[in-house]
């Protein structure tokens, strides 16, 4: 009899921790469902001291976001130097119809005993004969997917051109701008086990077990890549490597914050529907969330911010601190009506907070804590748009961005 009332017990409450995971982690996509929540102070030093001035931000809370981020987000990037050299493989002056040179770079890594290659795809435009400013982005499926010249080399299996649509390659060169892009799997290759493919191995990373709990991974390489791109610009004098503005969409978006909030030789950052991780409020668990993302895709971030799935409350950072990281430099972060995966809300109150740091500078973010209506960019030093349509790059975004860089780099 006792034995019978123990079993349904059991019965009973593992039914009710089976009820509270579920729910837990259905996705939540209703505003009335987002959890109350807390972000962690912007201007306000671990130590409780409040940051008034550029100089304390700088001298001491910016440093300090920088190392949350590392330890307990993104992961340390590799350090130490590596061997790097640039073969020069197309120099063409009759792309895009006359108006564009293209370059293809062969960059070899070097560094004990081992070598990555990334294929660099420059399209630079003709008609303007000092250095160049430029669009930098990684694509997603090989370089040759960007458009159907079939003369860019392959960097994947992919057909020539299937991603033209997120490429208008002519409407940046008409504007001005020459664009730059690498594959993301030359720097790691976005699996689970990408780790001893990809250019950690420069620096001894075999897998998985060979990284710290606070050792970066996928997406530390992608934006240690994304520097080592901006190396090759600084010695390229058809391009002005002060004007580089780095763009990236959704997973490259993520990578792009990183990189941008680490390098500030980029002139501007986009995001692009980076959702989680991105441009999106953790605490605000809306969409895909920490421990989401981390079951999805545990090679990306660093191990110790495994810790805040489902349990946001305890991360000491939100993602409107990472946007700051980049001022005063001008970032615009976008979003799609449709993706609410990646939380469009939560990328436009990232970018709202993040107007505190860009005050401190005397420059204006965000004016209003209330979101624009869709296809009506806000644009200060900090700009936000919200368009029509799905997860995904269109021209609408594009021209936009050239708008932006224009009215900051012009
Ligand atoms: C999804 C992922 C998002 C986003 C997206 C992408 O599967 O959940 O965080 O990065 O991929 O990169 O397209």
């Amino acid at each position: 009899m006792i034995m019978k009332r123990v079993y349904i017990l059991a019965l009973f409450l593992s039914f009710v921790i089976l009820a509270g995971y579920a729910q837990t982690e259905e996705t939540i996509d209703e505003e009335g469902k987002v959890p109350a929540y807390t972000l962690p102070a912007l201007l306000e030093s671990n130590a409780g001291r409040k940051i008034t001035t550029v100089e304390q931000w700088e001298e001491i809370r910016r440093p300090e976001l920088l190392t949350l981020f590392t330890e307990q987000v993104y992961g340390k990037s590799p350090v130490g130097e590596v061997d790097v050299s640039y073969r020069k493989l197309d120099d063409n002056h009759s792309a895009v119809e006359g108006s564009a040179t293209r370059k293809q770079i062969e960059i070899t890594f070097s560094k004990n005993g081992v070598r990555r290659k990334a294929l660099l795809l420059l399209y630079l435009p003709n008609q303007i004969k000092t250095p160049v400013p430029v669009f930098f982005a990684c694509n997603f499926q090989g370089n040759q997917t960007i458009s159907t010249d079939p003369d860019i080399i392959v960097s994947s299996d992919n057909p020539r051109g299937c991603a033209q649509s997120r490429w208008p390659v002519s409407k940046i060169i008409d504007a001005g701008y020459g664009l730059a892009t690498v594959y993301y799997f030359d720097f790691f290759p976005d699996r689970k086990d990408g780790h001893a493919e990809s250019v950690l191995a420069l620096f001894g990373i075999r897998g998985e077990q060979d990284i710290a709990s606070d050792g970066g991974q996928a997406l530390s390489a992608w934006a240690w890549g994304i520097s080592r791109m901006m190396d090759y610009f600084e010695t390229d004098r058809q391009i002005d490597a002060s004007r580089i503005i780095l763009m990236g969409h959704s997973r490259l978006g993520k990578a792009a914050l990183w990189a941008g909030a680490q390098d500030s030789r980029f002139s501007i950052v986009i995001s692009n529907c980076s959702g989680c991780g991105g441009a999106a409020l953790s605490k605000r668990a809306f969409g895909e969330t920490v421990g989401t993302i981390n079951n999805a895709f545990p090679h990306w971030f660093c191990k110790n911010f495994r810790q805040y799935g489902r349990n946001e409350v305890a991360l000491p950072v939100d993602q409107h601190e990472l946007i700051a990281l980049i001022a005063p430099r001008p970032v615009y972060v976008a979003s799609a009506e449709e993706d609410l995966w990646a939380d469009p809300k939560g990328e436009f109150l990232s970018a709202f907070y993040a107007g505190d740091v860009y005050r401190l500078y005397g420059l204006e973010g965000l004016q209003s804590d209330v979101m624009p209506v869709v296809n009506s960019p806000v644009v200060h030093r900090v700009a936000y748009h919200i368009r029509t349509g799905k997860h995904d790059v269109t021209d609408f975004d594009w021209e936009n961005y050239i708008k932006f860089a224009d009215k900051w780099l012009k």
